[in-house]
């Protein structure tokens, strides 16, 4: 039997693109950011693009961006060659029984078969999940260049530009006291009508974050966002119902079995949705629907992607009737370099979602060939190393 969608080729490609400034988070510090970028060949000409992305390597998480492009290239690949690609689930339950965990790389692999489906229906991706609710999402940025002042005027041009209204500092590697004084440095000098949250990225013990957390509070802050270790679910709990601002939990949470979980037990006011942390497109819409079922808020996380998994997650948080605490789809914009025909657009603090079939957007041939890590032309100068630890 011909299968016309057959899937032919899929391809995992590494490109590493220096930040605007190094971005300090208490793992590490970034001065690149690498991308998989996954390209799967239909026997219908159709090419679908998905993208994974960690951050500083293994410092985040568990799976690295050489890690996933072996994932993919020795494992995932071969065991959906020739299937067809016109059916994504069936394709993905496949590529499920071969494989445990993962998620960073099965995530980029259906973000493909998606883009591909859409393009094949005439569809965006976000009707393909259920149809989007808005045109544009909610952006922040994240201040994380290591120092009070030069946070203070990257937020302000941000303000004056009018492309972010809301920050996310990045706090944990200091003494608690100064990571706070630093938090109300900022926020007096941006004022009260700008809303301030920090991310710990797991760096404080219980009894630490239950201090912090109570001084970030009469620091005007509004949300601490995975104070304490992604294990700590019942520190999680007793943090959430004794803070006077929101809790969300981030790095704790690898999809719908996690949110349940979380939502179980209590153990946040917020959730950080993130495409690829949960496993996928799919996956995380449903960590979503778990949210909302809770009465959980949402927001709109990233693990920093660059333009093909930021469309994927502009994509996807379209179609949540409820993102009370928006999003931070700012990727792109921390990067040095474009990798897109026509860039996503930001405006009025927030990113137009794509309105072609599937993402809706192209990958421009000349960047990647330069920006590939094992390309011919490659020619940008990279830091020696990405973490600044
Ligand atoms: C994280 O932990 O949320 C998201 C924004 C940012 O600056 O870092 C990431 C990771
Ligand atoms: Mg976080």
């Amino acid at each position: 039997m011909t299968v016309p969608a057959r899937i032919d080729l899929i391809e995992a490609i590494l490109v590493d693109v220096p930040t605007i400034r190094p971005h300090v988070l208490s793992v590490t510090t970034m001065n690149a950011q690498t991308m998989v970028i996954v390209r799967l060949y239909s026997a219908d000409d159709i090419v679908g693009i998905g993208e994974a992305t960690t951050i500083g390597g293994l410092a985040y998480g568990e799976e690295s961006p050489e890690g996933i492009k072996l994932a993919i290239d020795t494992y995932l690949a071969p065991s959906i060659i020739g299937l067809d690609g016109a059916r994504p689930a069936a394709t993905m339950a496949a590529i499920e029984a071969i494989a445990v965990g993962n998620r960073f790389a099965k995530s980029a692999i259906e973000m493909a078969l998606l883009d591909a489906q859409g393009k094949r229906c005439g569809l965006p991706l976000s009707e393909m999940l259920g149809g989007r609710v808005r045109d544009t999402i909610p952006v922040l940025w994240t201040l994380a260049s290591g120092d009070t002042a030069s946070d203070i005027a990257e937020a302000e041009q941000m303000i004056a530009a009018r492309r972010h209204n809301i920050f996310k500092l990045k706090i944990g590697k200091r003494a608690v006291a100064d990571d706070v004084a630093h938090v109300g440095a900022i926020k007096r000098a941006l004022g009260s009508d700008i809303s301030i949250r920090v991310d710990v990225n797991q760096a404080w013990g219980e009894a630490a974050a239950k201090r912090g957390i109570a001084m970030l509070a009469d620091a005007g802050c509004d949300l601490v966002e995975q104070p304490i270790a992604a294990s700590n679910r019942a520190g999680m709990a007793r943090l959430t119902a004794a803070s006077a601002i929101a809790i969300m939990a981030d790095e704790a949470l690898h999809g719908p079995s996690d949110a349940y979980d979380f939502a179980i037990a209590g153990a946040a006011d917020v959730l950080a949705v993130k495409v690829s942390q949960s496993g996928g497109l799919r996956a995380a819409k449903a960590v979503g629907q778990i949210g909302d079922a809770a009465g959980i808020s949402l927001y709109g996380g990233t693990m920093l992607e660059g333009a093909v998994g930021t469309a994927a997650a502009a994509h996807l948080f379209s179609t949540f009737s409820k993102l009370a605490f928006g999003t931070e789809q700012f990727g792109p914009l921390l990067l040095t370099e474009e990798l897109l025909d026509s860039p996503l657009t930001y405006a009025d603090f927030a990113l137009s979602v794509p309105t072609g079939p599937g993402l809706g957007i192209d990958i421009d041939e000349s960047a990647l060939a330069r920006l590939r890590r094992d390309g011919p032309q490659r020619s940008i100068h990279l830091p020696t190393s990405n973490s600044g630890n």
